[in-house]
């Protein structure tokens, strides 16, 4: 880094009246998701700076007016006078839409190689926006409103530290919501922290009664991340493998650890960027797992002769890994621009992980045994599950389409007019199967509890009855049978009690869901029926309440008497059939949450799902203290 800037170097491409015009075509979107990406534009370009070598620390406050200030401590953005321009270049950066971000050349530019691009996207987007650069003893300010220039950049005192502070506050008449969301924010700077090993960075709530204020700052990088994502897990070694090293220019990191669960949960970024969807790189970190265990497995006898090899989800149950490259020129492809295609990254994580990992595990015989005899018995669970899948299959052709016994079926048959509701409990099952619009609205209670995908291998979740029913019932197969297009509904309804027990069963279902069918998940087919927690009689009048707050305006609204009789509904079985289409089933008049999946954010999602569902009762009950408030809104958001 460190290398030259200058118009030469910036090709100018149009105004920033563009940006205002099509925000979406910069930042993605206006919707929230946009408006969070407006702070790590900011933030990228700082952590630029600390991947440079330049900068360690880096402060971030939503502030109480919420607008946003970054600070860091590199070097400073240029202040000199761009000459063919003829203002600072402090000003370029943040008044000039640059395409490809070529400041000079060298290193490695994190923002999907954006560096200092958005800069003005952001400028342009806020209805004001202020920098300060603090450099060679000086102290300089200039300030922007909706993108344009007040005045000119200003020194205005003195100062001994060196480094660049931006504060904007976001236009509210191009986002649909200026509020910032303290726990988005979280995720993301803490990933970033994990991503840029030894950088701090520090994040404030100044927001008038939610102050917060925390920090992230690991020296191990993604090792620590890997700890992090395997902290409520039971590991099955206490080393983290860990290497890196560089071949044709790409620069690769990647760590690794296995817990004793089912789950393959391997993160990918290139640049610090999330590549759900993978890519080469991935592709190159799962070659040479497979090659290098079978290898040794075989070497090593836990393979005899006569056995097949290892498939790569063998090797890959109950591990979490993050492999993390760096680019000069990412290619992203797919629809959503998610996976990597430089053909380069397959071989150069192919060879460092292969060399490093070959190394660890003669060193490490104990780590490699247990490794080793985890992907035997996955491999044999891999079988016994195959010969269960086989016998679904065989049963249903045997028997047409054998759809389950519980399962109150609706009449149409076009999948885009129905829907599936999963009912908890026989009983309320019952009053739905009488409530329903029996043309559109299916029913399948389930009994009691289903069981928790997250402490079992495929084999017994497949010979678990209430999951087959669903699995039957939804007409799509499972695993790699997966077949979204026999989808038989395109609305499955959750319906659980209003209540703790209900919400655990709801989020029991969710776990199986995004575990074995997260495409559903993924094209928002799935819901959460919203049942109301009391219901408040007057004079013959009735009214229902979905919360507290609406408890209270309606009580406001109606006045507060002794005729009022108010009834809090513990269950969806005190409610007979009409109650229940009326508040929860009548599309005319229900709540539905659709359920979503931020990809940007699965790793946590995983830390979720795995406090929620997982061994330790300990940090699910702090999980479920912290987040009681929420309960009433479960979503994967949330
Ligand atoms: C709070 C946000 O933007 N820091 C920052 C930005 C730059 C530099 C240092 C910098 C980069 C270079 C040389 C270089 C930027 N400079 C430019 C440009 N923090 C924040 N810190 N000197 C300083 O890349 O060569 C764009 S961003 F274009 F002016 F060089």
């Amino acid at each position: 880094m460190g290398s030259e800037y200058g118009a030469e170097q910036i090709q100018i491409l149009e105004g920033l009246e563009a940006v205002r015009k099509r925000p979406g075509m910069y930042i993605g979107s206006t919707s929230t998701r946009g408006l969070h990406h407006l702070v790590y534009e900011i933030v990228d370009n700082a952590i630029d700076e600390a991947l440079g070598g330049y900068c360690d620390t880096i402060d971030v406050t939503i502030n109480e007016d919420n607008s946003v200030t970054v600070i860091d401590n590199g070097r400073g953005i240029p202040v000199e006078l761009n000459k063919k321009k003829g203002i600072s270049t402090v000003e370029v950066v943040f008044t000039i839409l640059h395409a490809g971000g070529k400041f000079g050349g060298g290193g490695y530019k994190v923002s999907g190689g954006l560096h200092g691009v958005g800069a003005s996207v952001v400028n342009a987007l806020s209805e004001w926006l202020e920098v300060i650069v603090e450099v060679d003893g000086y102290k300089y300010f200039q300030r922007y409103e909706r993108g344009k220039t007040v005045e000119p950049l200003k020194k205005i005192g003195d100062s001994e530290r060196h480094g660049s502070t931006v504060t904007f506050l976001p236009d509210s008449s191009i986002f649909e919501d200026t509020i910032f969301d303290y726990e988005t924010l979280k995720q993301r700077l803490r990933e970033m922290a994990f991503l840029t090993k030894g950088v701090k960075i520090i994040f404030r709530d100044k927001r008038e009664g939610q102050e917060k204020e925390r920090s992230f700052h690991y020296e191990g990088g993604i090792k620590e991340y890997v700890a992090y994502l395997n902290k409520n897990k039971t590991v099955l070694y206490p080393d983290i493998i860990y290497c890196e090293g560089t071949k044709n220019d790409v620069y690769v990191e990647a760590a690794m650890q296995h817990n004793d669960g089912y789950n393959d949960g391997c993160y990918s970024f290139v640049n610090n960027i999330t590549t759900p969807e993978g890519g080469t790189h991935l592709i190159g970190f799962k070659n040479a797992l497979t090659k290098i265990f079978n290898d040794y497995a075989r070497e090593k006898k836990f393979l005899k002769d006569n056995e097949q090899n290892l498939s790569g989800e063998d090797i890959r149950e109950g591990l979490t890994a993050i492999i993390s490259i760096k680019v000069s020129d990412p290619q992203f492809e797919g629809q959503t621009k998610q996976k990597l295609g430089n053909s380069e990254a397959r071989g150069a994580v192919e060879e460092i992980v292969g060399k490093n990992l070959r190394y660890f595990l003669e060193q490490n015989p104990q780590v490699a045994k247990s490794i080793c005899e985890k992907a035997v018995l996955a491999q044999r669970a891999r079988d016994a599950a195959r010969k269960a899948r086989d016998l679904t299959r065989r049963k249903s052709a045997l028997d047409g389409m054998s759809l389950p016994g519980k399962l109150a079926d609706c009449s149409d048959k076009d999948p885009k007019n129905c829907e599936i509701y999963i009912v908890e409990g026989d009983s309320a099952g019952g009053s739905a199967k009488t409530a329903r619009s029996r043309a559109t609205q299916a029913i399948l209670p389930l009994r009691g509890k289903i069981l928790n995908v997250e402490k079992s291998r495929l084999d017994k979740i497949l010979v678990n009855n209430e999951i087959r029913s669903m699995i039957t019932a939804f007409g799509t197969g499972i695993g790699e049978d997966f077949d979204i297009s026999k989808l038989r509904y395109h609305k499955i309804i959750i319906m659980t009690d209003a209540d703790v027990d209900g919400a655990h069963i709801a989020t029991l279902m969710l776990t199986f869901l995004y575990r074995f069918m997260p495409e559903l998940i993924r094209q928002g087919y799935v819901y959460l029926a919203q049942p109301p927690l009391y219901k408040i009689e007057k004079n013959k009048n009735t009214w229902y309440a979905y919360s507290d707050e609406e408890l209270n305006s309606i009580l406001v609204e109606i006045g507060r008497d002794q005729n009022n009789k108010i009834q809090r509904y513990k269950g969806l079985g005190e409610m007979d059939a009409e109650q229940l289409w009326d508040t929860t089933m009548d599309p005319a008049k229900r709540i539905l949450l659709r359920v979503s999946m931020d990809e940007e954010s699965t790793s946590e999602l995983d830390v979720t799902f795995t406090t929620l569902m997982g061994d330790n009762v300990e940090p699910r009950k702090e999980f479920i203290e912290a987040n009681a408030k929420y309960v009433q809104n479960l979503d994967f958001n949330a």
